[in-house]
C-alpha cells in the first residue's frame, strides 16, 4: 500500500473509470474490447470483462457471457471472435475472410471466426457464483451455461489432443492470445510464402495502432496462412493436425483448461452432476503438464513443439500462468516467485511477458515483452494461492500504478526507466480487460 501512495493511485478514481469504459464498450449485450481496434466481442476478452461487469452489473454479466455462447459452434467450440454485426469495417479479417460456411456446425448468425482462445469461462462463472453467492437468477443462469462449458472443454480434448495426451494443441498464434510472443517464431519461420497463392488482404490495425507496437507484416503473412490452412480443413478436419508447420501444446491454454475443469468439477459436485468425464480429462492433463513441459533447466513451464517433436526453450508468461492453475510443486513454486522478485528488484515491472534476458525482447511490442493486465491478473490470483503474498502485492500493486500514471490501455511498458519518458501505454486505449482487471483487482484485494 505504501508504494501505491506514494505513486498516488487514486482507487476510488479509477473504480469510476473502470466503470465508464465497460459503458463505454458495451454493445447491447456484449462488450467489444476497444473501439476501431476490435470491434466485435473476443473470446477470453469476455470472461474477464464479464467478472469486472459482476461487480457492479450482474446482469451485464450473464448477458456478456450468454452472448459469446450464441457463437459456439455444434462441435462445441466458442470461436475467437463474434462478428456480431456484420457492419463493422474496421477490423481485417472480417467475418467473410473466415468464410466459416464451410463447416456445417457454425452458426449462420451470428457470424464467427473459425478458431478459438484459451478456455477461461469455466473459472470466471466460479468467479462471478463467488461474487454474488445468493443470487438464484445467477445460480440458474450457470446451471444453463455449464454444459455448454463443458462442451468447448470437449471440443478441446476430441479436437486439439489427436494422441490423447491430456495436453491440447493450437495452431494458430491468435489462439494462444499472445500473438506475436517470441515462442511462435520458429514455427512461424518454417512457413514458406507463397505470394501466388496467399489470399491478398489488407490489414487494418496498423492505421489505428501504433506499427511498432504491433505484429510484423512478415507474422501477418503467417497468420494469413494459417487460417486459409483451417478453412481449406473446415476448421475443425484432422488435416490441420496431419500439416499444420504450426502445431504447439501452450503451457497458457493447457493451464488455463487445467484451472477451467477445477472449477467445472467443484460446481458440478455442488450441483450433484456427474463430473466422472472432467475429472479424467483432468487427471490426465495435470500429469501430462507437469511431465512433459517443466523445463529443469530453465526453472519454468515452456511450451511444446509438437510438429518438431521438441521443446520450447523460452522463458515467458504463459508457463507462470501455471500458478493460477495449482500446477507447480512447492519448490517449482518457489523458483517461479524468485525469479519474478529478480525482475522486480531488477527494475522491471512484473510481469512482463517474455524473457527480459533474450535477445529476442521488445518491452514495446506487443507480446514480446509488454506487461498485459489480464496476465497480471491470473499472476496475481496464483502466487497468492501458494502464499507467496509480497511479490502477489507487487505484481498487483504495478499494475495499478501504470493503469494510473499511463491510463487504461491494452499493455504497458515494463522498463521502469523508460517511465520517464512515456505518457501513455500501448495498443487500444480504453480498454475493457484492463478495465475488468482492475475493478477486480481494487474491490476484491
Ligand atoms: C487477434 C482482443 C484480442 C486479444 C488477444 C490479443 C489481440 C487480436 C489482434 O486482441 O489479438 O485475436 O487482432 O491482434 O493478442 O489476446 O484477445 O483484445
Amino acid at each position: 500500500m505504501k508504494e501505491l501512495a506514494t505513486m498516488n493511485v487514486n482507487q476510488a478514481a479509477l473504480l469510476d473509470r473502470a466503470k465508464e469504459i465497460l459503458h463505454f464498450n458495451w454493445k447491447e449485450g456484449f462488450t467489444i474490447p476497444c473501439g476501431k481496434l476490435y470491434p466485435f466481442q473476443w473470446n477470453w476478452d469476455s470472461g474477464f470483462v464479464s467478472m469486472g461487469w459482476g461487480h457492479f452489473n450482474l446482469d451485464f454479466a450473464m448477458a456478456e457471457l450468454k452472448s459469446l455462447f450464441s457463437g459456439q459452434w455444434e462441435n462445441g467450440m466458442i470461436p475467437h471472435i463474434i462478428f456480431h454485426s456484420e457492419n463493422e469495417t474496421t477490423y481485417f479479417p472480417n467475418h467473410d475472410f473466415w468464410g466459416t460456411h464451410i463447416n456445417p456446425g457454425a452458426p449462420n448468425k451470428p457470424k464467427t471466426s473459425g478458431i478459438t482462445q484459451p478456455p477461461v469461462h469455466g473459472f470466471v462463472l466460479e468467479e462471478l457464483l463467488a461474487q454474488h453467492p445468493d443470487k438464484s437468477e445467477l445460480e440458474g443462469f450457470a446451471k444453463m451455461l455449464f454444459p455448454k462449458i463443458v462442451a468447448s472443454h470437449r471440443f478441446f480434448y476430441q479436437y486439439r489432443d489427436p494422441d490423447r495426451e491430456g495436453l491440447v494443441f493450437i495452431y494458430h498464434p491468435w489462439e494462444s492470445g499472445r500473438d506475436n510472443s517470441p515462442l511462435w517464431d520458429e514455427s512461424l519461420d518454417r512457413i514458406e510464402i507463397d505470394y501466388t497463392t496467399l489470399p491478398p488482404y489488407q490489414r487494418l490495425d496498423n492505421s489505428i495502432a501504433d506499427p511498432s507496437e504491433r505484429p510484423t507484416s512478415q507474422q501477418y503473412d503467417r497468420y494469413v496462412y494459417l487460417l486459409e490452412l483451417g478453412r481449406r480443413n473446415q476448421y475443425d478436419g484432422p488435416g490441420i493436425a496431419q500439416e499444420s508447420p504450426f502445431l504447439v501444446q501452450d503451457s497458457l491454454i493447457n493451464a488455463i483448461l487445467i484451472k477451467s475443469n477445477e472449477s467445472l468439477i467443484r460446481l458440478g459436485e455442488r450441483w450433484r452432476l456427474d463430473v466422472q468425464e472432467i475429472r479424467e480429462w483432468q487427471q490426465q492433463s495435470r500429469k501430462a503438464f507437469q511431465s512433459k513441459l517443466w523445463n529443469q533447466e530453465l526453472q519454468s513451464f515452456i511450451a511444446y513443439d509438437k510438429r518438431a517433436d521438441k521443446a520450447i526453450l523460452h522463458k515467458e508468461i504463459g508457463g507462470m500462468v501455471s500458478l493460477f492453475a495449482g500446477i507447480p510443486t512447492e519448490e517449482q513454486a518457489h523458483r517461479i516467485n524468485a525469479y519474478l522478485m529478480d525482475l522486480h528488484q531488477r527494475g522491471f515491472y512484473i510481469c512482463p511477458s517474455f524473457d527480459v534476458d533474450s535477445s529476442l525482447f521488445d518491452s514495446k511490442r506487443y507480446w514480446r515483452g509488454p506487461i498485459w493486465p489480464q496476465m497480471n491478473w491470473m499472476i496475481y490470483q496464483g502466487l497468492k494461492a501458494y502464499g507467496c503474498h509480497k511479490t502477489a502485492e507487487i505484481v498487483r500493486q504495478d499494475l495499478l500504478e501504470l493503469v494510473s500514471r499511463l491510463g487504461f490501455s491494452e499493455y504497458f511498458e515494463s522498463q521502469k526507466q523508460l517511465l520517464n519518458d512515456i505518457t501513455k501505454g500501448y495498443g487500444g486505449g480504453n480498454f475493457s480487460w484492463t478495465a475488468s482487471s482492475v475493478l477486480d483487482l481494487i474491490q476484491n484485494p
